[in-house]
């Protein structure tokens, strides 16, 4: 028997069930990927018995496998929070399924009045951005969407296209808050959706920049991906199926910029943190967290780990990985105000060592070029300005060379520069230089510098031979 509204009476007791009552859709959300389902869509899901306003319609523009599942399933899924006593808890936030190719419908979804606030988790790479802040225009999606601006293909080219569509028909440009692991991810996102406005009309842009608020969000909560061992635990707890279910750790947390207009959902109410300083939230998270998980997945991989559990009790990587949080990077973060930054660090650490999640190196391991520019490039950043070495902090991104030159073809890589990034860690002359030649990746600030260059040629050895990378950890933890 499948999850739907019609077999939640066959739930055992003590699973707890989703608010009863109807409910409106007043989110629109793309990227309803696990994150997403096991992180906003959880907040989303305990506002609704006091506030039945807020369901989400789940946009998928690309593949229809997870709105098909909840379609199949009255948009229904199960959520398991994982540490050493699991909860169960079925989800039912999500009010409408939008699957690939239904632009109609997205279209009156993204007018409707009672649409307050569009979210996305559509991966680094979902929003189109160049090598800094702005629209990439050579991106085939956004040509694409220049060209046809009522079928567009990109998040960026929708919210164009809905914000357009309701300054038409005189209704509120709903807010957007960005959910993905980029800094100033409200920010960015804002710029691009201006940015392709005013190359169609420099009206609709001076429209969006005066009614459309763009709020930086940080989100947390390690989720591995859904696995065969994930559904099958979640049907023998449940006696049902559900091709939607999805695990975290319990911990979980999402601060957003107090940008929003009045009127939206109170997701304060459900422990989301509003304040002012999100940028400072979000690099501290990205450098600490995200540059530490990287760390740990392609040094792990070169050693043999499979899960960041795994890396974790390898010693030596661990102990190796603490000491460049510590001695590397922490001091790169700027103080946040009433937020104990080392101790931070600790509780990260020991998220890792979760022996309840079973996270996939690989799973982080995706999307390198996306994502080492802001989880460790910034941080080596920082530690040149201020003259600190950058051995340890480059270590890992040799690690990831020499992951990817290990890979049997580009297409063995899930990155969006696979092709170019396989060619570079294959060149048999100077797969370094390559690499920092690369504008996208390297920032401009690096590109040349010579100290980096040693330290990555050096990392690039040390990661041929697994003694000399072991001897190497051993060494760089005690400096
Ligand atoms: C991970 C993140 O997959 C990855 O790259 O580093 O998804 C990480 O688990 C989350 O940001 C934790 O909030």
């Amino acid at each position: 028997m499948r999850l739907s509204r019609a077999t939640l009476p066959a739930l055992p007791p003590g699973i707890a069930r989703p608010y009863h009552g109807a409910i409106n859709t007043g989110i629109v959300h793309f990227g309803p990927g696990a994150f997403h389902r096991a992180h906003q869509a959880d907040y989303v899901d305990r506002l609704l018995g006091a506030d039945p306003r807020w369901g989400i319609a789940e946009v998928s523009l690309r593949t229809g496998t997870v709105t098909g599942a909840l379609a199949a399933q009255d948009g229904l899924y199960t959520l398991e929070l994982r540490d050493a006593a699991p909860e169960i808890r079925v989800i039912g936030a999500v009010s409408a399924v939008i699957g690939p190719g239904e632009t109609a419908r997205l279209r009156t979804q993204l007018a409707d009045p009672k649409v307050r606030l569009v979210t996305s988790t559509v991966t680094e790479k979902g929003y189109c951005l160049g090598g800094d802040t702005t629209l990439d225009f050579a991106h085939p999606d956004i040509v694409h969407d220049l060209a046809h601006p009522d079928q567009p293909q990109s998040l960026v080219g929708w919210l164009v296209a809905g914000l357009a569509a309701r300054r038409t028909a005189g209704v509120a440009a709903f807010a957007v808050a960005p959910c993905d692991n980029l800094p100033d991810n409200g920010g960015r996102v804002g710029a691009a959706v201006l940015a392709l406005a005013r190359a169609r009309d420099p009206d609709l842009a001076a429209w969006i920049a005066g009614e459309c608020r763009f709020a930086a969000t940080m989100v947390d909560s390690i989720t591995p991906a859904a696995d065969a061992v994930l559904l099958a635990r979640v049907t023998a707890v449940t006696g049902l199926e559900d091709a939607a279910a999805v695990q975290r750790e319990r911990f979980s947390q999402w601060v957003i910029e107090d940008v929003l207009p009045p009127g939206g959902p109170d997701l304060g109410s459900v422990g989301a943190v509003m304040t002012g300083d999100v940028a400072g939230f979000e690099r501290a998270k990205l450098r600490i967290l995200n540059g530490a998980h990287s760390a740990l997945a392609y040094l792990g991989l070169l050693r043999g780990a499979e899960s960041v559990a795994e890396a974790m009790a390898d010693s030596r990587l661990a102990s190796f990985v603490e000491r460049m949080v510590i001695a590397d990077v922490l001091p790169g973060v700027p103080a946040l105000a009433g937020f104990d930054l080392r101790r931070y660090v600790d509780d990260v650490l020991a998220r890792f060592r979760n022996p309840a999640i079973y996270h996939r190196l690989a799973q982080i391991a995706i999307d390198g070029s996306q994502k080492l520019p802001y989880r460790l490039f910034d941080s080596v950043v920082a530690a040149r300005v201020a003259g600190r070495p950058v051995e340890r902090l480059l270590l890992p991104v040799a690690a990831w060379m020499r992951w990817i030159a290990r890979a049997e073809s580009a297409a063995s890589i899930n990155d969006p520069l696979a092709p170019m990034l396989w060619a570079a860690a294959r060149d048999g002359i100077d797969p370094v230089g390559r690499f920092m030649g690369m504008a996208t990746l390297f920032p401009a600030a690096l590109r040349d510098d010579a100290a980096v260059r040693d330290a990555l040629l050096n990392g690039w050895q040390t990661t041929a031979s697994d003694a000399d990378l072991d001897a190497a950890l051993a060494s760089l933890a005690r400096l």
